[in-house]
C-alpha cells in the first residue's frame, strides 16, 4: 500500500460515516462499487476504551438464571488493564449476574485510589490485593500476569470457603485438572470446580465458529491464519500503535518507535506473536493448537496448525480458517446453524459486500463469521471462512463473565 493511501484509509475511519470505494477486478468482471456503512466505532479517538459502544447480546447464551439466586460478591484483580476494564464493563452492561458487591484489588501504587466502575457499581475504592481479602469474594477474576496467577490463584480458590477463580492468563490452561472453558462449547466442565482457565483470545474467537461446524460435519483438520490486533498486548500495545501512527502521520518519524512489539507495528505486519518454539511455530500458534484440542475434546494428536500475525488494528482479531471435515458440508445448513448459535453473527452477503471486519466487530459481543465457501483444496468435505471477534470481549472479558454466569447456573458459584 502506498503511504498516501494508508494515510487516507486511517483518516477515513475516524469519521462516523465512511465511504468505501471498491474496485473489483477479476477474470470475469470489472466493476466499481461505492457503498456506505455507518456508524463505525470511533476507534481512533483518544480514549479508545470509553468511546466504544458495545452491542446488545443478539442471541444470549442459553442461561436461565434463577431470580432466587442470592447476589454474589465479585473481585477483580487487574481492573485497570485493558481486559480488567472490559470485565467491569461487561458486568455493567452485559451480564445478568446479580451482584452484592464489586471489589477491585490492586497494587500498593493503586490501592486507595477510586475507580469509576460504571452505572451499576459507581465509584469503587481500590483495595490492596491480599489472598485473604480475595478469598472473601464469591468469585475473583484475575486479569493479571501468569506469574501472579501461578503464585496466588490456587490459594484464593483453596477449600470450601475460598472463592471461585476465573483466570485470564495462560498459567493453568494446559493443566489437565483445570477446565479451559468457552461456555458455549464446554461450559459443563465448570461444574464443581473452583479454578477455571479462560482461553487465549485467538482460540476463543476461532472456536466460536469452529464448534457449530464440528457438531454438524466433524472436523478432520484445521488450518488457521490470524491477523491479530494490538490489544493482544494490552493497553500498552494499543498505545504504541496509536502513538507510532501519529508520529508518522505528523511527519515526526519515518518509522515508528517500538518497545512492546518486536518491530514497529504501524504500516507493518509482524509474523511473530509470543516466543518461538523448537518446532518453528510461535507459542501463540501452539496455544491455538493445544487449546482447540483441549476445549473441543479432540485429543492431543488432532491436527490444528496456525500462523499468527500481528497487524495494525486496535482490538479485534481476524482469522482465516480452512477446514477439512469428516462429512460432506452443507453450507446452507451451516449458515442456519450460525444464525441460531449464541455469540455468533453471520455476516456473509458478498453481493452486498458484507463480511466480517475488525471495524464492525470492534465493541461487539458477537463474533462475526462470513466469506463461507467450499474449499478448492478439500472440495465437498471442506470449507473456508473468515472470523473476526473483539479480542478484549469474546477473547477475554466477555468469555470470563459468561463462565461466571454458567457457574451460577450450574450451582458451582453461589453466595457464601
Ligand atoms: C495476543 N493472543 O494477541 C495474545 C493475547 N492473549 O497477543
Amino acid at each position: 500500500m502506498k503511504f498516501s493511501t494508508a494515510v487516507t484509509l486511517l483518516l477515513s475511519v475516524s469519521s462516523t460515516t465512511t465511504t468505501f470505494g471498491f474496485s473489483l477486478n477479476n477474470r470475469h468482471q470489472s466493476a466499481s462499487f461505492v457503498t456506505k456503512r455507518s456508524p463505525l466505532p470511533a476507534v481512533l479517538n483518544n480514549n479508545i476504551l470509553s468511546t466504544i459502544t458495545t452491542s446488545q447480546r443478539t442471541k444470549p447464551t442459553n442461561l436461565s438464571m434463577s431470580s432466587t439466586t442470592a447476589p454474589i460478591s465479585i473481585g477483580v484483580v487487574g481492573a485497570t488493564g485493558a481486559v480488567g476494564v472490559e470485565i467491569v464493563n461487561c458486568l455493567n452492561k452485559f451480564s445478568s449476574l446479580s451482584v452484592s458487591q464489586l471489589r477491585i484489588f490492586g497494587s500498593e501504587r493503586s490501592a486507595g485510589t477510586t475507580r469509576d466502575a460504571g452505572e451499576k457499581f459507581g465509584d469503587v475504592k481500590v483495595e490492596l490485593f491480599g489472598v485473604k481479602e480475595a478469598r472473601e469474594c464469591d468469585v475473583v477474576f484475575l486479569a493479571v500476569s501468569g506469574d501472579f496467577s501461578l503464585e496466588h490463584a490456587k490459594a484464593i480458590a483453596d477449600g470450601d470457603d475460598g472463592a471461585v477463580v476465573i483466570d485470564n492468563s495462560s498459567a493453568f490452561r494446559y493443566d489437565k485438572d483445570i477446565p479451559l472453558v468457552v461456555p458455549e462449547i464446554n461450559g459443563e466442565c465448570t461444574k464443581g470446580n473452583k479454578l477455571i482457565a479462560n482461553p487465549n483470545c485467538t482460540t476463543a474467537i476461532g472456536l466460536m465458529a469452529l464448534w457449530p461446524l464440528h457438531k454438524l460435519f466433524k472436523l478432520k483438520r484445521v488450518l488457521m491464519s490470524t491477523y491479530q490486533a494490538a490489544s493482544g498486548a494490552g493497553q500498552p500495545g494499543m498505545d504504541e500503535l496509536k502513538d507510532g501512527t501519529r508520529s508518522i502521520l505528523s511527519g515526526e518519524k519515518e518509522v515508528a518507535d517500538n518497545a512492546i512489539f518486536t518491530y514497529p507495528l504501524p504500516f507493518n505486519v509482524i509474523p511473530q506473536i509470543d516466543k518461538f518454539m523448537d518446532n518453528g511455530y510461535t507459542k501463540e500458534e501452539m496455544k491455538v493448537t493445544w487449546e482447540c484440542q483441549k476445549i473441543c475434546g479432540l485429543g492431543d494428536d488432532f491436527p490444528v496448525s496456525c500462523t499468527a500475525v500481528r497487524i495494525p488494528t486496535f482490538r479485534a482479531h481476524a482469522e482465516t480458517i480452512v477446514v477439512e471435515t469428516e462429512e460432506t458440508v452443507d453450507i446452507d445448513k451451516l449458515r442456519e446453524a450460525y444464525k441460531e448459535a449464541p455469540g455468533i453473527k453471520l455476516v456473509d452477503d458478498t453481493a452486498k459486500l458484507e463480511y466480517p471486519m475488525p471495524l464492525t466487530a470492534t465493541g461487539q459481543y458477537d463474533v462475526e463469521v462470513g466469506r463461507l465457501r467450499k474449499s478448492l483444496i478439500f472440495g465437498d468435505k471442506g470449507i473456508e471462512f473468515f472470523v473476526v471477534g473483539d479480542q478484549l470481549l469474546r477473547g477475554a472479558a466477555l468469555n470470563a463473565v459468561l463462565v461466571a454466569e454458567t457457574m451460577v447456573e450450574n450451582g458451582s458459584l453461589v453466595a457464601k
